[in-house]
C-alpha cells in the first residue's frame, strides 16, 4: 500500500493579507509547472483565505485549508466561522484538534470529534491532530492519551470519511520549541496510532490512512523523518511561513 505524504503549512497566527499575497506569488514561482510525488497543503490565517485563494486557488498541486472551523452551521456564535463560509474560499482541508486549541482554548475530545463529523458532512478533509505532554510522556501516559484522543476523535465515522482525514501526530513537548522527536520516537508513536486505527476500525484502513508528524519540523530533519514506514508526511509551523524553507522540507521529505 503506496500513501501518498502530505506536507502541509500551517502558519498559525501569522502572515495577514499582505504578507500572505508576498508569500503566495514567491512560492507559485517556485513550484509553478512542477509536480510534486505529494499532496501540499497551505492554512493561512481565515483572514487570509482570500489572498491565497487568488493567487493559489487554481494551482492544482497545492489545496488550502482552515486552522479551525465551527461545530454549528450558523447563528449565534460570536466570533466563530463555519465550515460552509470556509468552502467559498477553496477550502479542502480544516485542521481540528491542534493542541494549541486544545490547551488554550479548551477543545476537548467530544468537541473535536463533532467538528471532525461536521467538516465530512460537508466535504471537508479534516487534518486531526493529536498528541501527547511532556509530562504524560514522563508519567508513561503515551498510549493512554492517544488511545483516547484517536478513539474519542474518530468516533462515528464511516471508512470513507476516515479515509478523507488525516492525522496529525504532533508531540506537545515537540511544538515550536525546535525539539524535534527523534525518527525513532516519531515512528515508534504513528506505529503505535496506526495500531489504533486498526483496532477501530480495521486493518485495510489502518494501512491507507495517512498519519503526518509534526513538531519543530524543519529542511534539516525533514528526509529522516519522513524516511520512517509509518510517517507520511508532515505538518509544519515555523518552517512553512518562508516559501523556501517550506519547498524544501517538500523536496527533502516527499
Ligand atoms: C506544530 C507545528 C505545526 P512547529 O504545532 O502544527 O508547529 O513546526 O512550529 O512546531
Amino acid at each position: 500500500m503506496i500513501r501518498k505524504p502530505i506536507f502541509a503549512a500551517n502558519w498559525k497566527m501569522n502572515l495577514g493579507p499582505s504578507e500572505t499575497e508576498d508569500f503566495a506569488k514567491s512560492f507559485l514561482s517556485k513550484v509553478q509547472n512542477r509536480t510534486f510525488p505529494c499532496d501540499i497543503v497551505i492554512a493561512p490565517p481565515f483572514v487570509s483565505l482570500a489572498k491565497a485563494a487568488e493567487i493559489l486557488g487554481n494551482v492544482s498541486s497545492i489545496a488550502l485549508a482552515a486552522q479551525n472551523c465551527s461545530q454549528f452551521d450558523s447563528g449565534a456564535y460570536t466570533g466563530e466561522i463555519s465550515g460552509m463560509m470556509l468552502k467559498e474560499f477553496f477550502v479542502h482541508y480544516v485542521i481540528l484538534g491542534h493542541s494549541e486549541r486544545r490547551a488554550i482554548y479548551g477543545e476537548t475530545d467530544e468537541v473535536i470529534n463533532v467538528k471532525v463529523r461536521k467538516a465530512r458532512e460537508l466535504n471537508l478533509r479534516p487534518i486531526f491532530c493529536i498528541g501527547e505532554t511532556l509530562e504524560e510522556r514522563k508519567a508513561g501516559q503515551l498510549e493512554k492519551v492517544l488511545r483516547t484522543q484517536v478513539s474519542l476523535g474518530l468516533k462515528g465515522l464511516s471508512e470513507r470519511d476516515l479515509l478523507d482525514t488525516v492525522i496529525a501526530y504532533e508531540p506537545v513537548w515537540a511544538i515550536g520549541t525546535g525539539v524535534t522527536a527523534t525518527a525513532e520516537q516519531a515512528q515508534e508513536a504513528h506505529a503505535f496510532v496506526r495500531s489504533l486505527v486498526a483496532e477501530q476500525f480495521g486493518n485495510d484502513s489502518a494501512a491507507k490512512i495517512r498519519i503526518q508528524y509534526g513538531g519543530s519540523v524543519k529542511p534539516g530533519n525533514a528526509a529522516e523523518l519522513m524516511a520512517c514506514p509509518d510517517i507520511d508526511g508532515a505538518l509544519i509551523g515555523g518552517a512553512s511561513l518562508e516559501p523556501q524553507s517550506f519547498l524544501d522540507i517538500i523536496e527533502k521529505g516527499a
